[in-house]
């Protein structure tokens, strides 16, 4: 069977006595939200439902996501040797990516997978994605009871959605996207307080190193890109990791009369990881595909070696020939 009914509980966990859920590696809002809001809901019908166990397995999450309630539970050891009954999966859209709580899948009676990745390959005996959802938060709150959604369960689903659709900004976003965190707010959450510090609060540190990207920014290509870095020497400086970096991509993509924001930092010498967002028509996913990287059309990465005058040299020439061919193109149809 592979469809999971909205009695999710009662048709496919009945019986069962110990649950195991998981996400995927390296966590995010969406996979961190989804799996605390499913652990709060088995747990509150935990005496009901006869079940003795419900683990949580994830990688080390962010700070950012202490502010859900029960995050001290997660499990991030994978020693012990429980087989459980049923294991769920979250956010996962391949086998692989649930990483060591693999081994809790492949010794569990009966396997659960919950998604919304369009590109998820059906890996559990019950299967239940919805590629048109925003996140697996919402693909969730379809399963969920309204009436047995607490407080903790409306605040663990909305860090989902506002993670996964950068807070109803992205084009997942739909009417039943905004209908469900209408729904969520009626639970009584502090919805500004979670989208502060889940989302958007940074540490001084990284604002200090974003004002200094912004500051040491340049414009090439008469103003259509823009592009910033952080050296090696500026990494070590301000003890940065790589996750220090997130955001400052985007805040240089909104730099207005932009096409393409490029931001490469340096995680060895002379190693550079390159983020690139495009604004337009600029396709920077087959930019970072030549240069063997990847991603979509809008927002793709790679990783150069040499100087940053090397990344710049390389990139921009790529960038322009794009720029070049679209306005051909445009002359054309005129
Ligand atoms: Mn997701």
């Amino acid at each position: 069977m592979n469809v999971l009914y909205k009695d999710i509980i009662n048709s496919e966990i009945a019986g069962a006595r110990k649950v195991a859920i998981a996400g995927h590696i390296r966590p995010d809002g969406d996979c961190i939200g989804s799996c605390m809001a499913l652990y709060h809901y088995l747990l509150r019908s935990k005496d009901d439902l006869d079940l003795m166990v419900i683990d949580v397995y994830l990688e080390p999450i962010g700070n950012e996501f202490r502010i859900l309630k029960g995050v001290d539970d997660i499990k991030h050891s994978y020693e012990s040797n429980e087989c459980y009954d049923v294991f769920i999966s979250l956010d996962c859209g391949s086998l692989d990516r649930l990483g060591n709580a693999q081994k809790y899948f492949n010794t569990a009676k009966k396997t659960i997978n919950i998604d919304h990745h369009i590109s998820n390959n059906s890996f559990g005996n019950v299967n239940h994605v919805v590629a048109n959802a925003s996140s697996t938060c919402e693909v969730l709150f379809g399963l969920f009871d309204e009436n047995l959604i607490t407080k903790e369960i409306a605040e663990a689903l909305y860090v989902g959605i506002i993670h996964d659709t950068g807070v109803f900004k992205h084009s997942n976003t739909t009417q039943n996207t905004m209908m469900i965190a209408g729904k969520l707010i009626s639970k009584g959450i502090e919805f500004s307080k979670l989208i502060d510090e889940s989302f958007y609060q940074k540490t001084y540190m990284q604002n200090q190193v974003l004002g200094r990207c912004l500051m040491e920014s340049i414009l090439v290509l008469d103003g259509k890109v823009i592009v910033s870095s952080v050296s090696y020497r500026m990494m070590n400086f301000y003890e940065a990791k790589t996750s220090d970096m997130d955001g400052i991509i985007d805040q240089l993509r909104v730099t207005k009369g932009t096409e393409v924001a490029i931001f490469a930092y340096e995680t060895a010498p002379q190693e550079f990881k390159v983020s690139m967002r495009s604004n337009g028509e600029v396709n920077v996913s087959k930019i970072a595909v030549y240069f063997g990287g990847g991603g979509h059309i809008k927002a793709a990465g790679c990783t150069l070696h040499g100087s940053l005058h090397d990344v710049i040299n390389n990139i921009t020439p790529h960038i322009e020939a794009q720029l070049k061919a679209l306005n051909k193109s445009n002359k054309l149809s005129e």
